[in-house]
């Protein structure tokens, strides 16, 4: 792998190499059970280990990042909720800002509370716009941030939104259903913005067949992002 995990991401896409990062929220996981599902990870062929969510406690992640670490060569790769989920212990940090929402603690505010660690750390720090889209949930996004997802068929503020993040700077767009979404983000929309992108494109949220993945990855994600699915079905394979 290249050191930079975004240029390998980047690299993959242009080479259309489709990628699949496993997502573990600290909160919903056992430190005790980390051995085995890093064991399950490694079976699936995963690119990434995504670390992060919602609602979790103080300082978890740190001891959570450093155990796993030991337990896995993949890169680990911070997806935080909030700026305490910072840990040196990981590869990387998609730098969010949740480009849908318009409350400014998510696009503005939380990144500013990161810089002091941040400006002491080594973890490669890759923008990332982040743009919440309906799945038919209340999100755990949509409760902490207080923000509404994009609706699934106003295609056309989807896709100014990924713009207008990509015009900022953002090195990534995701798009993200939420959690355990009822629906992943459908087809329409993913191909949609990512006709009007140059840069990769992650899809996440209720993907939880071969079918949604590949139907995801066909539409235009270059990297495919599932937490539920796995979390909930340890003999889970696609
Ligand atoms: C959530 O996109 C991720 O942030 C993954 O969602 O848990 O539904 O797979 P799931």
């Amino acid at each position: 792998m290249s050191k930079s995990i975004l240029e390998f991401i980047q690299k993959a896409a242009v080479k259309k190499e489709k990628l699949l990062a496993i997502l573990l929220d600290p909160d919903k996981t056992d430190l005790e059970k980390l051995p085995k599902i890093a064991l399950r990870i490694d079976s699936l062929n995963a690119n990434f280990i995504f670390v992060g969510g919602s609602f979790v406690e103080n300082g978890i992640t740190d001891l959570f990042v450093k155990t796993l670490k030991k337990l896995t060569k993949l890169p680990i790769v911070l997806f935080p909720g909030d700026f305490s989920q910072l840990t040196n212990h990981a590869d990387a940090l998609l730098f969010l800002s949740l480009l849908s929402g318009r409350n400014p603690e998510y696009l503005i505010e939380q990144q500013i509370k990161s810089v002091p660690f941040l400006k002491k750390s080594p973890l490669e720090i890759i923008p990332t716009g982040y743009i919440l889209i309906d799945g038919g949930t209340n999100s755990s996004v949509f409760k902490t941030s207080n923000t509404k997802p994009i609706p699934q068929e106003n295609i056309s503020l989807a896709i100014d939104t990924a713009v207008a993040g990509m015009y900022k700077g953002k090195q990534l767009i995701y798009l993200e259903a939420g959690s355990g979404a009822k629906v992943p983000v459908n087809s329409q929309l993913i191909s949609a913005v990512k006709k009007h992108i140059s840069i990769p494109l992650i899809v996440g949220g209720g993907i939880r067949t071969k079918e949604q993945l590949n139907n995801a990855y066909e539409n235009g994600a270059d990297l495919v992002v599932i937490g539920t699915a796995f979390e909930n079905n340890t003999s889970f394979k696609f």
